[in-house]
């Protein structure tokens, strides 16, 4: 379904990344894939990663709060393919602090980094994406549902999920002329590093399990098969949009 496209990944970690899942369903379904680590602690993995696929997938350093690391992933990217489609933002970061305790104490400096690193971000990669587009394309990030709806614990990353929904409605606008659709998986909650990073996770995928409509939690497959949904020709009308992946759990009201 996604033969003869091109796309680069942000965000893989570990096996466990949901930017793997979603790559590993890219790269099944035909396409063509780049990946992007942060800083130089995680390059053998994603290297190794990137190797296990078999494709000789290239491999970029970015650290997505330097503009300049953006426009060199990009312009490797032209070097090496010439034009891309696919782009994949995996990628959300908050001081430990911040993520625990009362939303109100949030500094100043945290809310910027919380906001710089998971949003603007994706305003970053888009704007340096969209000239190697000029088939049109589809750009895609991950959300979760504590942007709408108040997530104990989550505080100011539930904030920057909000403004990382907006930007991609105001992205949806801008790049729609030129065919690139701009969307959001809001998955539900996933035994990740990000997530292992915080206290009682283990509680919290009871909790959802057991209230959401299909009594479990979500697969990495689940959210990889949306991702190949809304990188392919199936979702060509489909753009500004946040798919929640998540068992159904959002639906309920008690
Ligand atoms: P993960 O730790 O595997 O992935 C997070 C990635 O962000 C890592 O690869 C990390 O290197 C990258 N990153 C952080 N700061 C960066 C920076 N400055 N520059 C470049 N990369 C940076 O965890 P994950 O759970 O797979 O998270 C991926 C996305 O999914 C995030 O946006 C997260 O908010 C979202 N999400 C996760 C869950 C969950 O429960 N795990 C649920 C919904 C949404
Ligand atoms: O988006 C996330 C987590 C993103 C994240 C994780 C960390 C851990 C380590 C951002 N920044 C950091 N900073 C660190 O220092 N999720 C959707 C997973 C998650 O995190 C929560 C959740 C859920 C779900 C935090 C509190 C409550 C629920």
């Amino acid at each position: 379904m996604l033969k003869d496209r091109v796309g680069i990944v942000f965000g893989v970690a570990n096996k466990r990344s949901i930017a793997w899942n979603i790559a590993q369903a890219w790269h099944h379904a035909g396409a063509k894939l780049a990946f992007t680590y942060q800083g130089e602690r995680l390059r053998e993995n994603v290297e190794q990663l990137s190797a296990s696929l078999g494709a000789a997938s290239p491999v970029f350093s970015c650290d997505v709060t330097r503009d300049e690391d953006i426009q060199a992933v990009f312009d490797q990217a032209a070097a090496h393919f010439g034009k891309i489609h696919l782009v994949l933002h995996s990628v959300a970061f908050a001081p430990r602090e911040a993520l625990g305790g009362r939303f109100i104490e949030t500094s100043r400096e945290a809310f910027r980094i919380a906001m710089d690193v998971s949003a603007y971000s994706l305003l970053g990669i888009a704007r340096a994406a969209a000239p190697l587009m000029p088939e049109g394309g589809s750009i895609l990030t991950l959300s979760y549902y504590g942007a709408e709806k108040v997530v104990p614990h989550y505080n100011v990353m539930g904030v920057a999920k909000a403004a990382l929904e907006a930007n991609v409605r105001y992205l949806a606008h801008d790049l729609g002329p030129q065919g690139v659709r701009v969307n959001a998986i809001s998955a539900g909650p996933v035994n990740t590093l990000a997530a292992r990073g915080i206290g009682d996770f283990g509680d919290m995928l009871k909790y959802h399990a057991e209230h959401a409509p299909l009594k479990r939690n979500v697969l990495g497959k689940e959210l990889g098969d949306t991702g190949v949904y809304l990188a392919s020709d199936m979702s060509s009308g489909v753009t500004g949009e946040v798919i929640y992946v998540d068992c159904g759990y959002n639906i309920m009201g008690m």
